[in-house]
């Protein structure tokens, strides 16, 4: 048996897999912690979290104990059947999060299409809007999932381009511009407001300071639910449990997945007061997997490590450190633009020099042992695990700046 090198691999995925990604390259076999290893046994600090979803860190002995109990036991009962799993995961993520109920699906874009048929269903049976009538208002550079609804509210070519026809229902406004928003809020029959706290595929844009409160604010002086996609920022990862939290702001959909299973399988949820979430009745909506035993079990187990390891608290302290440290390549770097973000999703906006663009930073980083990749071609996205303690990030800033100096 001949041991396969990561070009075999990588060829396999080429020769037999769809082309709908263009990944580093690197073929992974191991995580644990901050870490990652590829086939050939070298080892890597993990700086993209599987864009947020491994914020426990990789494989944490806690939540694959709970993986591993719950997959003996019982895995699925579909929602034909009660189990002895959902509600005590909904009584314990309701009262963790502050909401009435939660409704579970899978993917982070499940989890949005189902808080868009909750604020349409909404807008027509307690806010009186005429029935198919509803309008959302969405940001422009928003990134909420890949479903062909999804893309109908997009702004990016390469997210909508060619899988038309779109869905009707959205406005598009610019980010981060309350007045924009208070424009569009004019409009008799929206019924929501989409938005991400922080843009995280649009390059980690963080708003003004006020924004999330003042379109909160917005919002509920036109009776427009103002409805959170903290799929990425969630979770502790900005530095505090949900993002929103920095500006006291309570959504009335809050949207949750990736982080939520510590990365174990794909969880999503949808969490909101009565009002709202009885307005889908039995019958109405649902997955095969949502809600399964094996999802609430390893839910739990990873909304304990956020909590029970200060995470939270852990990202603000751990990103503050890594944002001194490196803000000053701002001013005496040619490649490096800014450096920006909250808690621990930062990220450098590279400006191409002698033909070198963030992707070739990228390479040269995981040639140093870190794994990073970048967005929208010229922003490099650091988000690590949310377990990373000051010894290795400090170690993982230092291979940043060493990689970085060899190109200016
Ligand atoms: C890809 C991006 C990140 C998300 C927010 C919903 C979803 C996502 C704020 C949908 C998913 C993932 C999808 C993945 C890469 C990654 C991504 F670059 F695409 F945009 F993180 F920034 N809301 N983001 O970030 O969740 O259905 O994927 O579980 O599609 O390439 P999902």
């Amino acid at each position: 048996m001949t041991t396969l090198i990561s070009q075999d691999y990588i060829n396999l995925e080429h020769e037999f897999g769809a082309h709908n990604y263009h990944p580093l390259p690197v073929v992974l076999k191991k995580g644990k912690g901050v870490f990652v290893w590829d086939v050939e046994g070298k080892k890597y600090y993990d700086f993209l979290s599987a864009y947020s979803a491994i914020n426990q860190g990789h494989c944490h002995p806690k939540i694959v104990k709970a993986l591993r109990k719950q997959a003996k036991k019982l895995t699925l009962t579909s929602r034909a059947f009660h189990n002895d799993c959902l509600g005590k995961y909904e009584k314990y993520t309701t009262q963790l999060l502050g909401y009435d109920k939660l409704l579970p699906m899978n993917s982070g874009a499940e989890g949005v299409e189902s808080a868009l048929k909750l604020c349409r269903r909404w807008a027509y049976e307690k806010k009186g809007i005429p029935e198919n009538e509803a309008k959302i208002i969405v940001c422009d550079g928003n990134f909420h999932g890949r479903t062909i609804t999804i893309v109908s509210m997009s702004t990016d070519p390469s997210s909508f381009k060619g899988f038309g026809p779109f869905t009707p229902g959205f406005i598009v406004i610019p980010y981060n511009d309350l007045n924009a928003l208070k424009k569009a809020l004019e409009e008799p029959n929206v019924a929501g407001f989409l938005v991400e706290p922080i843009q995280g595929e649009a390059g980690v844009f963080v708003p003004d300071a006020g924004y999330v409160k003042g379109a909160y604010d917005l919002c509920k002086k036109k009776n427009v639910l103002f409805i959170a996609d903290e799929v990425q920022t969630g979770l502790a990862r900005t530095g505090k449990m949900l993002a929103c939290e920095h500006e006291d702001v309570h959504p009335d959909l809050l949207i949750l997945g990736k982080a939520l299973s510590g990365g174990m399988l794909p969880v999503s949820a949808v969490l909101a007061n009565n009002d709202i979430m009885l307005c889908i009745k039995p019958g109405e909506h649902g997955s095969t997997f949502g809600g399964s035993p094996l999802a609430c079990k390893v839910a739990i187990a990873s909304l304990k490590v956020l909590v029970d390891e200060k995470l939270a608290e852990n990202a603000e302290k751990m990103g503050a450190l890594f944002r001194e440290e490196l803000k000053t390549y701002e001013k005496h770097h040619d490649m490096v633009e800014t450096v920006r973000g909250k808690g621990l999703l930062n990220a450098i906006v590279i400006k191409p020099k002698n033909g070198k663009t963030a992707w070739d930073v990228c390479l040269a980083l995981k040639n140093n042992g870190l794994l990073a990749k970048p967005t929208h071609d010229h922003i490099i996205r650091f988000a690590p695990p949310l377990v990373i303690t000051e010894d290795q990030i400090m170690e993982a800033i230092d291979i940043i700046k060493e990689t970085l100096d060899a190109f200016n």
